[in-house]
């Protein structure tokens, strides 16, 4: 059976950001298929059938309208699911996606507002399944503040505005439709009335319910309740204003929720940056493996205001998901840092003479070229620092191309892009390529393929200061160069004390794939390069 995008309401040529099935899997009527993107929201097309998915006819990255073919399925057994509900089910949450709602309000006093249900599509008189906010409660303008269920999903209710729960007007388990009071709000910050663009709030928060459980998530909520009853909270508490902000499919909400998963804590690995159902199974394995969200007792919360006045400021989006990765690569994998120095005394005379030559070629030849041209070299004599561990720890995969990702500190937050095929350029390119993805980085410009493809990064903070730090490595990979700033020391030669400008670096590794003696015939290796220079000035007319 030729299984098709069903209508899409006003929608067509929308990309597919996700196939969710493989050949051979089988799937059961209203599983989701695939999950397309417009700018507004993400949606995901369900199955009308139960049945084996025997050829799939798109993947990710075509853009498809209604009719376009998605996959042939064997049947199974044809549970008639009606395509028809499903087609509306999908055009409904398009609809609302595409139409922003307008949320009702209606003054009691001159500071409270009355929240009220917004529109909710086709579905009237629905369960309030959590509350998720008490009286007293100060929330922000989109923070959830109930969620709601049908037969066919769940949703998030944002509030409209920022302020104070003033009285709860429902409860767990009132039913409810349009208008319906939620609550009483003291609004502190009303910035004008606001229409809540529902591609931000209601829709892309929908999570079609499975009607057949998938038997790895049961497996897994098995695992985590039983592990709950012999050690309470090994899971970390869901962090609602994280959770709701976490780039994420709705059926990978739906089973965040079902096992408990802070999604906000969650790496993505999925396109652009997005938490697949794996990456949320992959966590609750490690949280559970390591008893607890890292293992350690929890950093007791305190009241800083009770010392005095206090400001609070919001991460940077970069910073949050900057922050996730690096707090898992320090957790996940176990670092060694490898200090050394290299003798940059003639790099620098060279250097200072091809910024003076003008004209040469347009970029400004940094210090920071070299060190990624001498990484690509010495990527090229020890492959193991160019490889990543396979997840299940049992092979190396060694890549056979050489993207060099640099830290960038942008007023946002650190940012990694990638000089992709570094070993196809000269110093100039390198040069050329560092200016330009750092000055688009600053600005904000960088696309996800600018980050992404990266084999070994270099972080680079010698334009600042330092000695000598510690870099967490850019997981996957196995390996970061730390560069700090050059000094002029005395070194003994010959007999007596010459004044040289030594650069000291510090090269953190993963030791499960990277021994200390390998490390540090790397650093070795690149600081012979950055003293004999010939190798990196190949090919420069001096
Ligand atoms: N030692 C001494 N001086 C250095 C130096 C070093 N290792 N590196 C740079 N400098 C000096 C040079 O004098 C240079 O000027 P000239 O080239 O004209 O002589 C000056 O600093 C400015 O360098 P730059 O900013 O032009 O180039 P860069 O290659 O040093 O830096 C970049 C580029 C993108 C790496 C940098 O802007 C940056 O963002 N660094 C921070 C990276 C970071 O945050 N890493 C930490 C990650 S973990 O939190």
């Amino acid at each position: 059976m030729e299984i098709l995008i069903p209508e899409l309401g006003d929608f067509s040529d929308v990309e597919v950001i996700e196939v969710l099935v493989s050949e051979g899997d089988e799937v059961q009527a209203e599983d989701p298929l695939i999950t397309l993107e417009t700018d507004k929201a993400t949606m995901e097309v369900p199955s009308p059938y139960a049945g084996v998915v025997k050829k799939l006819e798109i993947s990710v990255g075509d853009r498809v309208s209604v009719g376009h073919q998605i996959l042939l399925l064997d049947e199974v057994e044809v549970q008639e699911v009606e395509a028809a509900e499903v087609a509306a089910e999908v055009a409904a949450a398009v609809a609302a996606a595409e139409e922003p709602v307008e949320q009702e309000l209606a003054t009691s006093s001159s500071s409270s507002m009355e929240i009220l249900i917004p529109e909710l599509g086709d579905f009237s008189d629905v369960e309030v399944i959590e509350m998720l906010i008490s009286e007293g409660d100060e929330v922000q303008a989109e923070d959830p503040l109930i969620t709601l269920e049908t037969d066919k999903a769940t949703m998030e209710v944002p509030s409209p505005y920022s302020g104070i729960v003033k009285k709860l007007e429902i409860s767990v388990g009132d039913r409810v439709s349009v208008g319906h009071q939620i609550l009483l709000l003291d609004v502190v910050d009303v910035i004008d009335k606001v229409a809540i663009e529902s591609g931000n709030s209601l829709d892309s928060k929908e999570e079609p319910l499975k009607s057949e459980g998938h038997t790895d998530n049961e497996q897994t909520l098995a695992q985590v309740r039983s592990e709950e009853q012999s050690s309470p909270q090994v899971l970390p508490a869901i962090d609602d204003a994280t959770f709701i902000k976490a780039h994420a499919t709705p059926s990978v909400r739906k089973l965040a929720r079902e096992l408990g998963v802070d999604l906000g804590r969650v790496v993505g690995t999925g396109q652009k940056g997005r938490v697949t159902a794996d990456n949320v199974k992959a966590w609750v394995k490690a949280m559970l493996q390591q008893g607890g969200a890292t293992g350690l007792p929890d950093i007791a919360e305190v009241d800083f205001s009770s010392f005095g006045s206090i400001d609070i400021e919001p991460l940077s989006r970069i910073q949050k998901i900057s922050g996730g990765r690096l707090q898992a690569s320090w957790l996940n994998l176990p670092h060694v840092t490898q200090h050394d120095e290299a003798d940059i005394t003639d790099l620098e005379e060279i250097r200072q003479k091809l910024k003076k030559s003008e004209g040469i070629r347009e970029a400004k030849v940094t210090l920071l070229s070299f060190i990624v041209r001498a990484c690509v070299l010495a990527l090229g004599e020890y492959p193991n620092f160019r490889s990543s561990l396979a997840r299940d720890g049992k092979n190396l995969i060694k890549k056979n191309y050489f993207h060099i990702g640099f830290a960038v500190d942008t007023p946002n937050g650190l940012v990694v892009p990638v000089i992709h095929n570094a070993d196809q350029m000269d110093i100039f390119e390198i040069a050329a390529s560092l200016e330009e993805l750092s000055q688009r980085a600053r600005e904000g410009k960088l696309g996800s393929k600018d980050m992404q493809g990266g084999v070994f990064t270099v972080s680079s903070l010698g334009g600042i200061g330092g000695t000598g730090f510690t870099p967490i490595i850019n997981a996957p990979e196995v390996a970061i160069l730390g560069v700090s700033r050059s000094q002029f020391q005395p070194v003994y030669e010959n007999g007596e004390f010459v004044a040289r400008l030594i650069l000291p670096l510090s090269l953190s590794y993963d030791h499960r794939v990277i021994d200390g003696a390998a490390a540090v015939r790397f650093t070795t290796y690149i600081s012979k390069l950055l003293k004999d220079l010939d190798p990196l000035v190949e090919g420069i007319d001096l």
